[in-house]
């Protein structure tokens, strides 16, 4: 049997769910008898049930109406299933208790609590595994989630919005509204996208942002953290409104990105002004960097973003992509 179109299915719905179950990966699970598709589900929420759970759930209502028994089907996941308690219990143990004899895995999960030993249990079990169909397509639409259990560290992304002559903000401290509406609502998505927002004193007392990600879908809020040594801050200001932020005041940034190794953030946005920007990629913790530039310039009263000719090809960026947004112009560059 070809497996590869039934998994690229299960790819496509578990996709759905890319703004509700990060940092979680998204996860998608077909269960068939023969090529009958009897059952579907994903991993459609953080700290809700896993994708497996849903297609088992789903597919006993049909049990007795198009099949007898489970032995008689496949199930089919884009991730190895986990055999470990979390906030959910451990799908292999739902998988072995069904009935279920034949499995088909996409990815192994590189969660070492998980990686190969929900294979391994299904196969103690009995059950026969398959594993590796579209690997390739399962990693990259869970590229911070694998990015993160390869380096133990988030997936970074630095955005910054840059005048035409390279500049950040007119020198005299105030909110300098640079790129175009729409600019600033594809940052929306952007933010949307990521476990944590983070940013430094400075951007929050000069430009008060909210620091949200305001989306008109479903979505786990990334959470914000403030990257400061002072801690006197104004918490009426509209980035303390929720109680979704931390302030970090340790200045190592090798430090602050480390410590999330044990924790289950994925990705982090920087957002943040030309100081806290460089530092980050100055010490090599940006993955990738994001401008959007706008057409009008600030002249000599703004403050550059970087030192010098070509900055960001001198730390070893390549654009990878640049196209129009209305006047702007969004340069993605990776290394
Ligand atoms: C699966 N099926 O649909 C997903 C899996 O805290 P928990 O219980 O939600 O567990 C999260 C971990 O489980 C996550 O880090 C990853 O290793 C795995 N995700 N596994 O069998 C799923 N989403
Ligand atoms: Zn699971």
């Amino acid at each position: 049997m070809n497996y590869e179109k039934l998994m690229l299915r299960a790819i496509s719905h578990a996709n759905q769910y890319k703004y509700t179950a990060k940092p979680n990966p998204v996860v998608g699970c077909i269960i068939v008898k023969g090529k009958e598709i009897i059952s579907e589900g994903a991993h459609e929420k953080f700290g809700c049930n896993h994708a497996e759970i849903n297609a088992i759930n789903s597919a006993k209502l049909n049990l007795g109406k198009s099949f007898n028994s489970f032995e008689e089907l496949t199930l089919i996941c884009t991730l190895e299933p986990c055999n470990h308690t979390g906030k959910t219990g451990p799908c292999t143990e739902a998988i072995i208790s069904s009935g279920i004899r034949n499995v088909v895995i996409g990815a192994l999960d590189p969660n070492p609590l998980v990686s190969g030993k929900g294979i391994k249990k299904l196969k103690k079990n009995g059950i026969n595994v398959i594993s590796g169909i579209c690997a390739e397509l399962v990693e990259e639409q869970n590229k911070f989630f694998f990015f993160k259990n390869t380096y133990k560290r988030p997936f970074i992304t630095a955005k910054i919005a840059s005048s035409l002559d390279g500049k950040s903000h007119l020198l005299d401290d105030q909110k300098t509204w640079i790129t175009c509406k729409e600019s600033r609502e594809d940052v929306q998505k952007l933010r949307a996208s990521v476990d944590v927002i983070l940013t430094g004193g400075n951007t929050v007392v000069n430009d008060n942002p909210l620091m949200n990600a305001r989306v008109n879908f479903p979505i786990n809020q990334p959470k914000k953290i403030l990257l400061s040594s002072k801690t006197n801050f104004n918490f009426d200001a509209p980035f303390f409104k929720n109680a979704n932020y931390e302030i970090i005041t340790e200045r190592s940034i090798k430090n602050v990105v480390n410590s999330f190794g044990s924790t289950d953030i994925t990705s982090i946005l920087v957002e943040a002004g030309p100081k806290l920007i460089n530092s980050f990629l100055n010490e090599d913790y940006v993955d990738k960097l994001i401008i959007y530039e706008s057409t009008s310039k600030l002249g000599p009263n703004g403050v550059d973003w970087f030192k010098g000719d070509n900055a960001v090809e001198k730390l070893g960026f390549k654009l990878e992509s640049s196209y129009k947004i209305k006047s702007d112009t969004k340069k993605i560059y990776i290394k």
